[in-house]
C-alpha cells in the first residue's frame, strides 16, 4: 500500500461524523465484562455479543471502523460471513489490535511494558490477508507519586513507534495509543504534565522510526482529573486543557486524533468530545474511538439473551449517533433522549 492510500485510509476512519468502535477487548478483559452481566464467558457468548454489535442497523452512518481482537478477526457471523467481510460489506473499516498486553516492568514497580513486537511483522501480515486495514497498541502510563518514569514513558514510546513502522510496512494504518490512565486523586494540572510528557517523547520517538504521521492516528486520553481527585475539573476546563496540551505536542500533520474514554461514563465522554469540537477550528480531526462509553448500556440492555437483541442493538446505534454529532461539534443533551 502506498503511502497517499495510507493517509486515505487514516483520514476515512476520522470523516465527518464519525468515529471508531474499540471491542478488542482481550478474552480476559471481555469475561470480566460478561461475568458483570451474569453470562458465561465462552467463544460463543463473546461471537453472539460481538456479532449483535456489528450487525446493529444503521451503525455505518457514524461508525467508520472497528477495532477487532485476534479471536473475533477469526469469527463469523450468524450468516456464515467472517466478521471483516461483514464489516467490509458495510462500509466499515476493520481494524486490529495486535499488542499482547501490558506486561510489569522490571525494576519498576507498579509500571508496566505493552509487549508484542516479536513476530510482529508475520502477524501483520496475517491480519491483513484476513481483510484488516488498520491496528491499534495500547501503552500503559500510571500517574503516582515519582509515577510515570523515564523508563516508563521512553520504553513505551519506543514500543509503540516502532508497532508504527511495521504496520506501516505492512500497509495497516497504525493507531497509536498512549493512555494515561484515570486513576488517582491527581488533579488537572497533574494530568496536563504526563499527558504532555508522554506525548512529547512519542512524536520524538515516531520520528527516529521514520513513521509517516499522515498515515497514523493518534488514540490518546483526554486531559482530565484523576477519579479520586478531591473536585474534578468541569466540561469546559477539561476540553480547554486537552487543546492546549495537544496544541503544544501533536503535529498538525496529523489526521485524526481519536479519544479513549478511560473509564468515563458515556455522558462525560460525549459531552467533552462535542465541547473540544465546538472549540475548533483545529489542525487535526476530533473524533472517538470509545470502547466502554460506546458500549457500556448496550451490553447491559442485551445481557446475553437473544430477544433482547433489537433493543441493545437501538442503544448501541443511539450511542453512536451521539457521539458522531460529538465528534462535529453539534451535540445536545436534548439528543440523549432515544426516540
Ligand atoms: C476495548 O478495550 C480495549 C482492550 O483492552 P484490553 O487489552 O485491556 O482487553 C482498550 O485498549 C480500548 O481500546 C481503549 O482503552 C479504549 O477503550 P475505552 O473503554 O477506554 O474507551
Amino acid at each position: 500500500m502506498s503511502s497517499s492510500d495510507l493517509a486515505a485510509t487514516a483520514r476515512s476512519l476520522v470523516a465527518p461524523g464519525k468515529g471508531i468502535l474499540a471491542a478488542d477487548e482481550s478474552t480476559g478483559t471481555m469475561t470480566k465484562r460478561l461475568d458483570g452481566i451474569g453470562v458465561a464467558s465462552s467463544e460463543a457468548t463473546r461471537r453472539a455479543y460481538r456479532g449483535m454489535l456489528f450487525e446493529t442497523p444503521g451503525m455505518e452512518q457514524h461508525i467508520s471502523g472497528v477495532i477487532l481482537y485476534d479471536e473475533t478477526i477469526r469469527q463469523q457471523a450468524d450468516d456464515g460471513r467472517a466478521f471483516p467481510d461483514l464489516l467490509a460489506s458495510r462500509g466499515v473499516l476493520p481494524g486490529i489490535k495486535v499488542d499482547s498486553g501490558a506486561k510489569a516492568l522490571a525494576g519498576h514497580p507498579g509500571e508496566t511494558v505493552t509487549e508484542g513486537l516479536d513476530g510482529l511483522r508475520e502477524r501483520l501480515a496475517e491480519y491483513r490477508g484476513l481483510g484488516a486495514r488498520f491496528a491499534k497498541w495500547r501503552a500503559v502510563i500510571a500517574i503516582g507519586p515519582g509515577l510515570p518514569s523515564p523508563a516508563c514513558l521512553e520504553t513505551n514510546a519506543h514500543a509503540l513507534a516502532r508497532y508504527a513502522a511495521l504496520c506501516q510496512e505492512a500497509g495497516l494504518v497504525p493507531i497509536v495509543e498512549p493512555e494515561v490512565l484515570m486513576d488517582g486523586a491527581h488533579d488537572l494540572d497533574r494530568c496536563e504534565t504526563v499527558t504532555t510528557e508522554t506525548l512529547g517523547l512519542q512524536f520524538e520517538a515516531l520520528r527516529a522510526q521514520g513513521v509517516q504521521l499522515e498515515g497514523m492516528l493518534l488514540k490518546p486520553n483526554m486531559v482530565i482529573s484523576g477519579t479520586q481527585a478531591p473536585t474534578r475539573a468541569g466540561v469546559a476546563e477539561v476540553a480547554a486543557a486537552t487543546l492546549r496540551c495537544f496544541r503544544r505536542v501533536v503535529p498538525a500533520a496529523v489526521p485524526g486524533i481519536v479519544f479513549l474514554s478511560g473509564g468515563q461514563s458515556d455522558l462525560e465522554a460525549t459531552e467533552h468530545l462535542d465541547a473540544m469540537n465546538r472549540m475548533g477550528p483545529h489542525p487535526w480531526q476530533l473524533s472517538f474511538s470509545y470502547g466502554r462509553a460506546l458500549q457500556a448500556p448496550a451490553l447491559a440492555a442485551w445481557a446475553g439473551k437473544a430477544e433482547n437483541r433489537e433493543t441493545a442493538q437501538r442503544i448501541f446505534a443511539h450511542r453512536a449517533a451521539c457521539n458522531g454529532a460529538a465528534r462535529d461539534g453539534r451535540w445536545t443533551r436534548s439528543m440523549e433522549q432515544m426516540g
